[in-house]
């Protein structure tokens, strides 16, 4: 029988791209070069499964195809708003994503945001790399105490949870959660959790505030200005979600006026493009999109996109169907 054609978009890590060799008729992007929204296009009609990252825009136009020869889109990564799914349904396509194998790691870089945006970490490293540090004195970047205060978490999933679990357990902090549905009791009581109504009520409460909603059209912008303004003084934003969740204009504002305490991003509205507004805030740490970088996280989110493929192509339901 022949193996199903599959496109592999980026790079892999060497193991999973040599089992994807094995088992199909794989073609990989050994150039690493992002592929454009008319290659997209293209693969969409010469590919039997085209394998996405976050850094391939299938949209709209780029599924504007007649009659696509792809039948899955097995996303390498958690979130999937770079793929256009009224498209997808048009198509009646399937769609896969990896859950679960880079929850903890994901949650790891949010916690190293908020320690390195909290202790002025980044600001330290940029003094002392250009030679301006000049010793010890008592009010040399004085920043913020972590242990005992409020986390405030956007989207209380699995990555949402790992967060909350590192924050309370590691540093006795009090998380409050706002969440589209009700979390099971069970659930919150895990990190002595709060759920609270709405952002209106969480953001004045929290001395931090972690994002791990989906992105997408429906949480563009979700923290505005008004947002900004209901924060504490002082207080602190981490994004390792999607960068479409935060107006950055609006938090630019918010960090050179110092109405905000500072904050710490992963991701970014149009990455790899930065905001130029955001390079000259020094309350902020910015970190190139590392959420799920580390060797076990990206090989296991690599063999969880096989077992996806395998099952698709067996005519079994792929675990991770998203649509
Ligand atoms: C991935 C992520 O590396 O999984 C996600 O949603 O944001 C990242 O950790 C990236 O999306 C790969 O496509």
């Amino acid at each position: 029988m022949l193996k199903p054609k599959v496109l592999v978009t980026r790079r892999w890590p060497a193991a999973v791209e040599a089992k994807l060799a094995e088992d199909f008729d794989a073609v990989l992007n050994t150039s690493d070069r992002p592929l454009s929204e008319e290659e997209i296009r293209d693969a969409l009609t010469r590919y039997d499964a085209v394998l996405p990252t976050v850094t391939d825009k299938v949209s709209a136009k780029a599924m504007d195809v007649a009659k696509p020869q792809a039948r899955i889109l097995a996303n390498y990564g958690v979130g999937y708003s770079h793929i256009d799914l009224a498209s997808v349904a048009n198509h009646g396509m399937t769609v896969t994503n990896t859950p679960d194998v880079l929850s903890e790691c994901t949650a790891d870089i949010a916690m190293t945001l908020l320690l390195m945006a909290a202790r002025r970490a980044g600001e330290g490293e940029r003094e002392l790399r250009v030679g301006g540090w000049t010793g010890w004195r008592p009010t040399h970047l004085v920043g913020t105490k972590v242990s005992g205060k409020t986390l405030g978490i956007v989207g209380f999933g699995r990555i949402g949870q790992e967060m909350a679990r590192r924050a309370h357990h590691g540093f006795g902090m009090k998380i409050l959660v706002q969440n589209r549905s009700q979390v099971v009791p069970d659930v919150l009581a895990q990190v002595k959790a709060e759920q609270v109504e709405n952002l209106d009520q969480l953001m004045p409460e929290c001395d931090f505030i972690s994002l791990h909603c989906p992105g997408g059209a429906g949480n563009r912008h979700l923290i505005n200005t008004r947002m900004l303004n209901l924060m504490k003084p002082g207080a602190f934003l981490i994004n390792t979600a999607r960068g479409e969740v935060i107006d950055e204009q609006a938090l630019c504002q918010a960090l050179m006026f110092d109405t905000i305490g500072g904050a710490g991003l992963d991701v970014f509205e149009g990455e790899p493009r930065i905001n130029p507004c955001l390079l000259q805030c020094e309350n902020l740490v910015m970190l190139p999109h590392l959420g799920s970088a580390t060797r076990e996280a990206r090989e296991a989110m690599g063999f969880r996109v096989l077992d996806n493929l395998s099952d698709f192509f067996a005519g079994r339901a792929p675990r991770d169907k998203v649509a």
